[in-house]
């Protein structure tokens, strides 16, 4: 499947819980980090029942589309159809991505979490728009997860990708912030097939200004490291 033309750079992945979010409201999170520069969002929320979801997808979605920023929404293809949003994230352990992509046809975003590189062959080779590879740093954001890959993980799979002629966009996860974040993009890109983007949690959402903090990420990954 050809790309679509979708912006991965700074790619904002949701949390609604008290360490992250705090007391702040999500959807003005969301809202202050597409004005500062975050180029595509993904509500991802694993204690709001079903109808809260598709509510707060909604509420997300006009953000967002105000913004002209593609939203995402984790694990829940009914939900995405439900909120009528840009398309869905789904792991290892959710709805199939070949299901999903027959559920909610060509033109959406699909993106699937590939933590191997069997997996993230696997995945391109169904037709994933992009794939979020990881982990790679162990953060308190997600605990147990399956694998720390690190950037050199992030590496191999990046050059498995390329030379299988997999066209498929990646970002990668796992305690990026703005300290490590160029570093991580050059550690990570292998000689023909580099990162599309990095996604962030708390970086943006534990922020006290979530603008702030999306306009210094998408500063980072949108200009030349200092060590290239
Ligand atoms: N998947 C792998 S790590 C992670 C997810 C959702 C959380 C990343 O959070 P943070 O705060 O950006 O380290
Ligand atoms: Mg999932």
């Amino acid at each position: 499947m050809a790309p679509k033309p979708v912006d991965y750079s700074l790619y904002l992945v949701t949390d609604s819980t008290p360490p992250i979010l705090g007391d702040k409201d999500l959807v003005a999170v969301v809202k202050a980090a597409v004005e500062g520069g975050a180029t595509i969002v993904q509500y991802r929320d694993k204690t709001s029942e079903t109808a809260e979801l598709v509510q707060i997808a909604k509420e997300l979605h006009k953000v967002t589309k105000a913004a002209g920023v593609p939203l995402l929404i984790n694990d829940r293809v009914d939900v995405a159809l439900a909120a009528g949003v840009e398309g869905v994230h789904v792991g290892q352990d959710d709805l199939d991505l070949k299901t999903a992509r027959r559920l909610l046809g060509p033109d959406a975003i699909v993106g699937v979490t590939a933590n191997s590189l069997e997996e993230a062959l696997e995945a391109a080779g169904d037709g994933a728009d992009y794939l979020g590879l990881g982990t790679v740093y162990a953060t308190p954001t997600k605990e147990n997860t399956k694998s720390i890959i690190g950037t050199a993980g992030v590496q191999k799979i990046l050059a498995e990708l390329h030379k299988a002629g997999h066209e498929v966009k990646t970002v990668c996860i796992g305690g990026v912030n703005a300290s490590n974040t160029q570093r991580i993009l050059y550690q990570c890109a292998a000689p023909q097939k580099k990162l599309d983007g990095v996604a962030v949690v708390s970086a943006i959402m534990a922020s006290s200004e979530p603008k702030e903090a999306a306009m210094h990420l998408r500063k980072l990954v949108s200009e030349p490291p200092p060590f290239a």
